[in-house]
């Protein structure tokens, strides 16, 4: 294939020097997918299907022009014309087919699974609109609709169609794939995206409002956002049925194209299930194969040996347990078959606990997979250890063979080559490029001759991330920042158990510090990022409480040369690949034992920054890695937490009268914050903390602030400093999502890589 500077001149006749930046995204665009095509895809024998409601893939022009091996070549060809591969890859539409961590891991494996040369697609919908645009308002969060799919795009239309069958009526899919190449392996995987052709955005009104019961217009037009407010089940639902009917029909299609007579099909096939949003495709596989002849007692045998299940929260709320009579109205064909799995697992086990439908009529669908798939695994050390011991005991008591740890990991093509060049460049100089194909070996960065000079390397890329970061938020938002001031960073949807009601709560201490004289050494930035789920009022209201502080403080002179709080709109993949190579601290702080891995904790340990944060998910083995001396560890731990739930042994107004907190807590209605913010908004919030504080902001608000004050002392000592940053560096390696598909596959799939 010729390279992109012929093909500009030859294939598309136009000189790069007199294109803008819209004609050469469109252009590489279909370069790149040229390219890519003629690729061969991975193919063995086994195949696996990762099934998933969400992908978060984020732009990506120069994630492929990375893996394809292109990217270098490319910018230099685009720089020797005068243009800028960052300003062209600016014009892309980033796909935000995702919430957040579960969406965004999916996108990471896919990279990873390419990258190890492993058979294996991602299957999902064709979400016309991804999550919402978050549009900053009046210090308030308002929505509207995320359109991604342009004219030109990285969809590639497919031949293939299957009829999904509901209670009323028939719907013919249409399947469109993206390619997935691996990181210089000359091959590549898809994603393959079913959509509906009927769907309308015709119907979409007041901001992301649409009418729910219209399934031929409305099916794969929204991903939902995670949501706590549960209108609009059915329509979920009908998303999750139309997603699996569509992969089962595929894996048996291409299982059998391949020789497979169906007994041995897990010899062809793995379906990891992404959380439970994929679980009907249980019953719906079992439904096709007795179709196909087998019986039902087979059928569940075959089911069994090729579904695993992946768990990525313990949040009650969360698990998904559908009324039966809502899959009565949609799906009434998977009933029987819903309802004969039960029966077998209460012949079986007596324990109500373990049943799949509850007493009120509930299916839940964790429990269809723990029963009738052959793994269950948790995405943290920490957190698969929660499940066997508290949250899925039960089952663990009836399997314990089936529970396996798999660790998150991010791809660092993504999260370092893309996102920080010039860190990427300083160790490739120091240790050589064999990382790039075993991040293990970013160790070797412990014992480079010049670490001083590295030490020095390391703060100068700070610096410069950190220009980028004001340049981008200046042109996107017009606000302006102090690149010498510390960075520190909470970026991650809103959630009451991550807690960014705390670290605001932190800024109401460090505002009255100030204004009581303490001046800091150096100015302090504070980042926030996140969408709240739209009906998830305490979620909007923590939004509110941080942007009335940052106008406050910003129109406080006494204040603002030493603070600043940045609320960036619409956090999002493009956001972070701003906000994670420019942070100093990483702020992890949710209630022990809630999240369950985190993977943003991974990216910035990753791009140099240091962690401040509660023994929870990830971060535990994050501690372990880098040791006491290069991390910053506070809060109450996992089991004194669960105790506190099981004895409701927790009183937030016990902590609220206390000295330190009663005040801070008490600012947020304070005349000041009321005359600046909304009062019904800010007495919500109060009246939240102060008497229920269900994710005990305050248990853990006294220590928080005294180590945090202690993270920022430690970065005047520079020297100390970076040299915590290169241990994070350094010891970054096990977070590779190349590792954690590889133990994915050694302990769950094995496939054969192809070669
Ligand atoms: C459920 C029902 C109806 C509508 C939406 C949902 C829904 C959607 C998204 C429920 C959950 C999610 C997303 C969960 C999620 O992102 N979990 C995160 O997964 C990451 C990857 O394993 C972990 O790192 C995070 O700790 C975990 O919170």
């Amino acid at each position: 294939m010729l390279d992109f500077k012929d093909y500009m001149s030859q294939v598309q006749q136009k000189n790069l020097a007199d294109c803008s930046n819209e004609e050469i995204y469109v252009a590489l665009l279909n370069y790149t997918k040229e390219f890519s095509a003629e690729l061969p895809y991975n193919d063995a024998k086994k195949k696996l299907y990762y099934i998933s409601a969400e992908f978060l893939i984020g732009k990506l022009l120069s994630n492929n022009l990375i893996n394809l091996g292109l990217y270098e070549t490319v910018k230099e060809e685009l720089a020797a014309a005068g243009k800028s591969l960052a300003e062209v890859e600016e014009v892309e539409l980033e796909p935000s087919l995702g919430n957040g961590g579960l969406g965004r891991l999916a996108a990471c494996f896919l990279d990873s699974i390419a990258t190890l040369n492993l058979n294996g697609d991602g299957v999902g919908l064709n979400y016309h609109y991804g999550l919402f645009q978050q549009v900053l308002k009046n210090n308030e969060q308002t929505t509207i609709p995320n359109h991604w799919i342009e004219e030109q795009n990285w969809l590639i239309r497919s031949e293939r169609t299957y009829d999904v069958p509901f209670a009323h009526f028939t719907l013919h899919s249409t399947l469109y794939d993206i390619d997935v190449p691996g990181y210089k392996t000359g091959k590549k995987n898809r994603l393959r995206l079913f959509d509906l052709d009927t769907v309308d955005g015709a119907i979409i009104h007041d901001g992301i409002q649409f009418d729910k019961t219209d399934i031929l217009k409305n099916l794969t037009l929204f991903l939902y956002p995670d949501d706590s407010n549960r209108q609009g089940e059915l329509l979920r639902i009908f998303q999750q049925y139309f997603m699996v009917s569509n992969a089962a029909q595929l894996i048996l299609d291409e299982a059998v194209e391949k020789g497979s007579n169906l007994y041995d099909l897990p010899d062809y096939a793995v379906i990891q299930i992404n959380d439970t949003h994929p679980s009907l495709v249980i019953p719906e596989m079992i439904r096709l194969l007795q179709e196909r002849g087998l019986s039902f007692t087979d059928a569940v045998a075959v089911v069994k040996r090729m579904t695993a299940y992946t768990n990525h929260t313990i949040l009650a709320e969360a698990l998904e347990k559908w009324p039966l009579d809502f899959l009565e109205e949609v799906v009434p064909h998977l009933v029987p078959i819903i309802k004969q799995l039960d029966e077998d697992v209460k012949a079986n086990y007596k324990d109500s606990s373990v049943a799949i439908i509850d007493e009120n009529n509930r299916v839940h669908m964790a429990h269809m997979d723990i029963h009738y798939g052959y793994s269950v695994n948790g995405v943290a050390a920490l957190h698969t250890e929660i499940l066997k011991d508290s949250e899925l005991n039960n089952f663990y008591k009836l399997y314990p063979e089936k529970f396996n740890n798999k660790t998150n990991g991010i791809t660092f093509r993504r999260w370092l080559m893309h996102v920080n060049p010039e860190l990427t460049n300083l160790i490739d100089q120091e240790i050589g490029r064999d990382w790039h194909h075993d991040a293990e070996l970013l160790q070797g960065l412990l014992n480079v001759e010049n670490r001083a000079a590295v030490k020095e390397r390391l703060e100068a890329i700070k610096r410069d991330n950190k220009e980028k970061l004001a340049k981008h938020l200046k042109e996107k938002q017009g606000v302006e920042l102090n690149t010498h001031a510390i960075f520190d960073t909470q970026i991650k949807r809103l959630h009451e158990y991550k807690r960014q009601q705390m670290n605001a709560l932190y800024v109401v201490y460090k505002y009255l510090d100030i204004k009581a004289g303490n001046i800091p050494a150096r100015p302090v930035t504070m980042f926030f990022g996140g969408k709240a789920a739209p009906a998830y009022t305490i979620a909007q209201d923590i939004i509110h409480m941080i942007m009335t502080l940052s106008e406050i403080i910003k129109n406080d002179p006494a204040v603002a040369p030493h603070l600043q709080v940045v609320m960036v709109e619409n956090y999002n993949v493009t956001e972070a690949s701003y906000l994670i190579p420019a942070t100093d601290i990483s702020e992890q702080i949710s209630l022990a034992s809630k999240e369950a891995s985190g993977t943003g904790n991974m990216k910035f340990m990753l791009n140099g920054a240091l962690t401040l944060g509660t023994s929870d998910g990830a971060n535990v083995e994050i501690h372990e890695l880098v040791g006491d001396d290069n991390i910053f560890i506070f809060g109450q731990d996992s089991q004194t937490v669960i105790d506190l739930y099981e004895t409701h042994g927790y009183d937030s107004y016990h902590y609220y009268e206390k000295e330190g907190i009663r005040p801070l807590v008490d600012f947020i209605v304070s005349d000041q914050m009321r005359a600046t913010g909304q009062p019904e908004r800010l007495e919500r919030l109060h009246h939240e903390l102060m008497n229920k504080d269900w994710f005990m902001t305050l248990l853990d608000l006294e220590e928080y602030i005294q180590v945090k004050e202690a993270t920022l002392a430690a970065y005047e000592d520079r020297d100390s400093w970076l040299d915590k940053v290169l241990v994070n560096i350094a010891m970054a390696g096990f977070f590779s999502s190349d590792r954690t598909i590889a133990q994915y596959n050694e302990q769950v799939w094995h496939l054969e890589p192809t070669k």
